[in-house]
């Protein structure tokens, strides 16, 4: 049958509208939607690959058991009933805390794991949640609970309306914006210079971004927060703050007061930003018409990312940028996550209500820093983990110190893996339970509509039936959650699959029609699944809207300028400035970090064929000069090591690189044993987190801090 679908891709946050035209059952052709108004036809070439996903033949469909002899297939029912009984033994045995769970990266993008999973956490009990937040924005989400009163209130950049837009530790241009859903990000940045607004971009790399800003400025890695603090003393200095009726002056006042600490001339020497640059920087900022400040994944990944992401409301606060047009805004989803009443409201968040057992790190919203997750299961005692599920994660390339995490992995009592390839992590499990792709599934963005630069809302149908007997990541964990119960109830166990009505999209449908949009809130829009079913380019809900005060949620319905809780962090802050000052020689004297590219995702999408052509992507970049101190030539083979790990890697000679500076890009490293992804193992590379350090971290909200590792780089003698 031939037919024309419809669907938004979910594999970056981006949200591209697609547009798959089928003959016979067969994919023909892959375009952008430039129907979806959001969209407007863009995608990259990403999103066509979900043809090859779905056709992958290293793509496992049904459930697998490891045995002596290798992987055995086996039933639905044989498999869920199994790890329901041994969770709730080894529950009852040890107690609640011995399952560990790891939720990773593509869980946000599929609404139903995303539901189903969540319901799965809550009927396990267990302290012990990780997932990949603590390797990425865990700072912003901490940041929004502090100040605004919930973890979701996530302040956008209004890009398309914006005059300055200051992006730190972003790449844009490779990743498609993050926290930032924006789709065709190139012509909006452009759009910015048209409209004679200017973008500007802080990165050690001369990212391709930061070649087409206006500006590029090379920034130390690391040290982004006196950076920050400096630009807030400038504009203390010379008086050009605006009052805001949503703060307190008694905060403003003490901000003032510690960043008088921070003057260009010295935090020049840091972060190797000239003091009049950093004037200057702070100048153009206060005077554009509307400015915004953004700070991503290599300003939340370090030392100091809380503080950092603090400084950057702060920054757009002080301002007047923050809930103001062409500033930092918030949006208003069709299904509302945070509102006070929505039916789909998620927890504000919660902050340090308890500590992981061996290294005291802070819990957030019932989650610990996935950095301490393999000393958990490491270190003997009362509350060990001894058993984990992960889902659509593989944390042993995507988090700090993976050789650790997968010596711990191995010594687990059972590992239960959610997830469609046998790769670095899922290797390790004694069961994997596949869930359908992308293309055999319904689709509605619950996460990335919340951090959309236009309000918007789109839900596409499946494109192909699964397989007889395939079943999607919400029914899986339907059905083991029911499991569970069933077990601990002493009750016998069904030897058919337990389905529920509930189906996800039921979930959302009460939601669109109970949410802002919906028939009880706006008799124009009268939003519902059915008015989207119709409507398969999406609905355009147009610009941010100002939305502060109704939509704070902090008590006192004011900005909390200053948390207290993070006023704790600042002794931690100066005693790394006067190290800083004092720095001298060291034994690792490179700093490492990662890079993005826009065909890698992670670390899930290298099977992919047409995503592995071109130039070798898994290299270390390196300033000429350092090159050339170290004795080596391009393409020549080095040692790189940390302290806690080394690897071999061919060298890649560009001036993109800031001089000390080297980068890795994370997600590769599939050259271990035991996996099944073909393509994967001819691109194999190496995983920078071999090198990164599990003990590196933010000390106050236990983010992992992959920014600036501390290496050396050693010629390979022949
Ligand atoms: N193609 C592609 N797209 C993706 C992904 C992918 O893997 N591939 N991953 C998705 C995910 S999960 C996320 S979270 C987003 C991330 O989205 P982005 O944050 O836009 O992604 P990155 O390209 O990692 O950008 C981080 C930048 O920080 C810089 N950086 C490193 N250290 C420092 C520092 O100390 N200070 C400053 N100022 N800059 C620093 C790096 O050089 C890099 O340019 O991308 C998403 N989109
Ligand atoms: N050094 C360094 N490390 C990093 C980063 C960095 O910048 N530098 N970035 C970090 C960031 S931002 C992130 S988000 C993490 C990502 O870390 P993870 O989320 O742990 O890793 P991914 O590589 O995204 O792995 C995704 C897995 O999900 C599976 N999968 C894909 N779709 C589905 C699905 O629909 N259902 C199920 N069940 N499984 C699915 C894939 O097969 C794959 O195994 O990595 C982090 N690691
Ligand atoms: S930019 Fe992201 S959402 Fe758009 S096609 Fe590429 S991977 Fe898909
Ligand atoms: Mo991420």
């Amino acid at each position: 049958m031939d037919q024309t679908h419809y669907r938004s891709c979910n594999l970056c946050e981006a949200m591209c509208g697609l547009q798959i035209e089928v003959k016979n059952g067969t994919i023909q052709n892959f375009k952008g939607d430039i129907l979806d108004q959001f969209s407007r036809g863009h995608i990259c070439p990403k999103g066509p690959e979900l043809k090859s996903l779905y056709e992958d033949p290293d793509r496992i469909k049904f459930p697998i058991k490891r045995t002596n002899s290798g992987w055995e297939k086996v039933s639905w029912v044989e498999a869920l009933s199994d790890i329901a009984k041994q969770i709730v033994d080894l529950q009852t045995k040890y107690g609640n805390d011995v399952v560990a769970i790891y939720n990773g990266n593509p869980n946000v993008h599929n609404y139903g794991s995303m539901l189903y999973g969540q319901r799965f956490t809550s009927r396990i009990k267990t302290k012990n949640n990780f997932s990949a937040t603590s390797v990425d924005q865990l700072p912003h989400q901490l940041l929004s609970y502090l100040m605004f009163g919930h973890q979701l209130l996530v302040p956008i950049p209004d890009i398309d309306r914006t005059t300055y837009f200051l992006i730190l530790g972003g790449n844009p241009f490779a990743s498609n914006g993050s926290l930032m859903t924006v789709p065709d990000v190139k012509k909006r940045l452009k759009a910015i210079q048209d409209r004679g607004g200017k973008y500007v971009v802080i990165d050690p790399r001369k990212t391709e971004t930061a070649e087409h800003a206006n500006e590029h400025i090379f920034i130390k890695p690391g040290t982004d927060v006196f950076f920050l603090l400096s630009l807030l003393n400038v504009i203390f200095e010379k008086k050009r703050n605006k009052p805001n009726s949503l703060v307190n002056e008694e905060d403003l006042n003490s901000i003032q007061r510690l960043t008088n600490e921070f003057h260009p001339t010295v935090v020049s020497k840091i972060t190797g930003i000239p003091m009049d640059t950093i004037e200057r920087i702070a100048m153009e900022f206060v005077n554009a018409p509307s400015a915004v400040c953004y700070g991503r994944v290599g300003v939340s990944t370090q030392e100091f990312g809380a503080l950092c992401q603090w400084l950057i409301n702060v920054i757009n606060i002080v301002t007047g940028n923050l809930d103001k047009e062409g500033g930092a805004m918030f949006t208003l989803p069709a299904v509302d996550l945070v509102g006070e009443g929505s039916t789909m409201r998620s927890s504000p968040g919660s902050f340090n209500t308890y500590q992981s057992r061996v290294r005291k790190l802070p819990e957030f919203n019932d989650e610990l820093p996935v950095s301490a997750l393999a000393e958990e299961i490491l270190t003997d005692g009362e509350g060990q983990i001894r058993v984990l599920a992960t889902s659509a994660g593989n944390p042993v390339l995507s988090t700090p110190n993976g050789s650790k995490l997968e010596k711990a992995l191995s010594q687990l009592d059972l590992m239960i893996s959610f997830d469609f390839y046998l790769n670095e992590t899922t290797k390790h499990a004694h069961y994997i339970f596949p869930p359908t792709s992308t293309l055999e599934h319904d689709h509605y963005d619950l996460i990335f509509n919340v951090f959309a630069v236009r309000n918007t809302s789109r839900y596409n149908q499946p494109l192909f039936q699964p397989e007889e007997g395939m079943l999607h990541d919400w029914e899986i964990f339907s059905d083991l959650t029911k499991r569970i119960e069933l077990v601990r109830s002493g009750k016998e166990l069904p030897s058919e699959l337990i389905r529920t009505k509930l189906t996800p999209a039921s979930i959302i449908d009460h939601a669109l029609k109970s949410g802002p949009y919906g028939s009880k809130n706006n008799t124009e829009i009268q939003m519902s699944l059915e008015l989207l079913k119709n409507s398969p380019h999406g609905i355009d809900l147009g610009p941010l809207k100002k939305s502060f005060p109704e939509r704070l949620y902090t008590k006192d319905k004011k900005i909390q300028l200053f948390p207290t809780l993070l006023q704790n962090d600042i002794p931690r802050l100066k005693t790394k400035f006067n190290e800083h000052l004092n720095s001298g020689h060291s034994n690792f004297p490179y700093l490492l970090i990662g890079r993005r590219h826009l065909r890698n995702n992670n670390s899930w999408m290298h099977n992919l064929p047409k995503l592995m052509t071109g130039k070798p992507r898994c290299t270390m970049m390196v300033h000429p000069d350092d090159a050339s101190l170290l004795g080596i030539s391009n393409h020549e083979e080095v040692i790189v090591e940390s302290k806690v790990g080394k690897l071999r890697i061919p060298v890649e000679i560009t001036d993109e690189l800031m001089k000390g500076v080297v980068s890795i890009p994370h997600g590769f490293g599939h050259n271990r044993s035991g996996t099944n992804q073909k393509v994967a193992t001819q691109f194999s590379g190496v995983s920078i987190n071999d090198l990164t350090d599990d003990q590196s971290i933010d000390e106050f909200s236990g983010n992992a801090a992959f920014s600036g590792i501390q290496v050396k780089i050693l010629k390979i003698s022949d």
